[in-house]
């Protein structure tokens, strides 16, 4: 079933000379990986706290990055984000909720890593028009930021509740797609997107699919088909019953809302290649209740949906996950929200990505996390670890409403080449939060050595519920 509501359209602006002329030159460094802002090959760790005050202004929000190490994250090594830091757009107020999402890529192809900071109450135009503002990587760190352009402004509210980067047009430059509500519910910011330039253009639409009152609430993306360019995966809730509603989108077709794939249905969702086949592969959290949702599952459900050269590969069976399935720790319970957060990286160094599973309402939302290899054949339960606070070498410990594995990311930080563990509680502490990180071995995550850290730590306020870890590395 296809539906369309509203679909408008700037035209781009890009001129087939501008196209031949973004061919890189010899010496122009190469892209940066995402999330490595300073350029050393260490990823490093951007952590949201939307819910910060900040001048006392409450719930302003604040962005931490944590720069990588051969250890880790390195909280020695930071920079501190807000709304009212030196060189950025815009004040910090109340309710802004800077830091509600990000997203990373080097947009400007400087060889360093930028950071895009979803601010969705931000008021403009109107109340929560929202904003995105985008803080460039360099060899010291993040410094500098402007605004990204936002051509809707009056047919959208929280602009920047959910971020994904990627060349998503397939003309050889970085893009931005933002979720948003109202009857315009994602836009594509098109690239090149630099310091000084000018708008390129882009598009935005909406789609019953995605009921405008919760608009596009998570976007992911990766290379599902294998042809070298990103596809988006969109989430939302549908208009007529509120279900979750989950769809694969190709943005280099203009029309693309006429041509969605539909997925299983989720609030979360991560992209990456599990088998190795070329083919990246998706996987869709749902942590609700069949009584909070038409799809949901008791104690919560992933589902992965492995990819093919048109997109999901009708071949292959869907791959659902619960903590009933053999193999995997725990068992289903009410609440658990197995799938409250999913993120697909390459733990062990194999070449196969892996899959972290928060489940942040695990007894009495202490919260655990999940770990499951990948291999040739696909997702295995060989192996498969969980993490609590609980856990020995993990520093902390369990308590109710903690909610530990709210948000996870997969992320090298160290520069081996295996995805290290990151996780958040944002109700550490009542709701300060914090974030814990797992340095990962040929083995795994290993929770010798593991650190945390929260608000305090890096130089956020305590007062009210900062909320620390609401967004990690997407
Ligand atoms: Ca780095
Ligand atoms: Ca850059
Ligand atoms: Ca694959
Ligand atoms: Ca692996």
């Amino acid at each position: 079933m296809r539906s369309r509501i509203a679909s408008t359209v700037l035209a781009a602006a890009l001129t087939p000379l501008a196209l031949a002329l973004s061919v890189p030159a010899a010496h122009a460094a190469p892209a940066a990986a995402p999330y490595d802002f300073n350029g050393d090959g260490r990823a490093d760790l951007a952590i949201g706290a939307p819910g910060a005050t900040v001048a006392g202004q409450a719930r302003a929000g604040a962005v931490t990055v944590v720069y990588g190490s051969a250890s880790g994250p390195k909280t020695s090594t930071r920079t501190l984000l807000t709304q009212n830091t030196a060189g950025m757009p815009g004040a910090a107020e109340a309710d802004d909720a800077f830091g509600s999402a990000l997203a990373s890529a080097d947009l400007n192809t400087d060889g360093y890593a930028d950071l895009l900071v979803g601010t969705p109450g931000e008021d403009g135009s109107d109340n929560n028009d929202g904003t995105v503002t985008i803080v460039w990587g360099s060899a010291s760190g993040l410094s500098g930021a402007r605004t990204l352009f936002s051509f809707f402004s009056t047919d959208y509210d929280r602009y920047g509740q959910a971020l994904a980067a990627g060349d998503f047009d397939a003309d050889g430059d970085v893009d931005v797609a933002v979720g948003s509500t109202g009857p315009v519910t994602l836009s594509l910011v098109a690239g090149p997107i630099t310091r000084s330039s000018s708008s390129n253009g882009g598009s935005g639409s909406g789609n019953d699919w995605w009921a405008s009152a919760n608009g596009v609430t998570h976007l992911s993306s990766g290379d599902v088909t294998g042809d070298g360019h990103p596809r988006v995966v969109l989430h939302g809730r549908a208009a007529h019953d509120g279900a979750a509603t989950t769809a694969l989108a190709d943005m280099k077709i203009s029309n693309y809302t006429d041509w969605l794939q539909r997925l299983p249905s989720g609030f979360v969702s991560a992209v990456g290649d599990i088998d190795d086949d070329g083919h990246a592969d998706i996987v869709v959290g749902n942590d609700r209740e069949t009584s909070a949702d038409p799809g949901g599952t008791l104690g919560g459900r992933v589902t992965v949906v492995y990819g093919g050269p048109e997109g999901p590969d009708p071949g292959r069976a869907l791959l659902t996950l619960t903590q009933d399935t053999a193999g995997v720790p725990g068992a289903s319970e009410k609440g658990d929200r197995f799938g409250s957060d999913v993120s697909l990286g390459d733990v062990n160094g194999d070449g196969y990505a892996d899959l972290a599973i928060g489940a942040a309402g695990e007894n009495g939302s202490a919260g655990a996390v999940t770990v499951l290899y990948g291999s040739a054949s696909g997702l295995t339960t060989k192996g498969a670890t969980s993490y609590t606070q609980n856990t020995t070498g993990v520093p902390g410990t369990s308590e109710n409403g903690d909610r530990f594995g709210e948000r996870v990311t997969l992320t090298d930080h160290t520069g081996d080449h295996r995805a290290d563990l990151s996780v958040s509680a944002p109700g550490e502490n009542s709701g300060d939060g914090a974030v814990w990180s797992l340095r990962s071995t040929a083995t795994g995550p290993a929770a010798s050595g593991s650190t945390s850290f929260g608000p305090g730590t890096t130089g956020i306020s305590t007062s009210g519920a900062p909320g620390y870890g609401t967004a990690l590395n997407s």
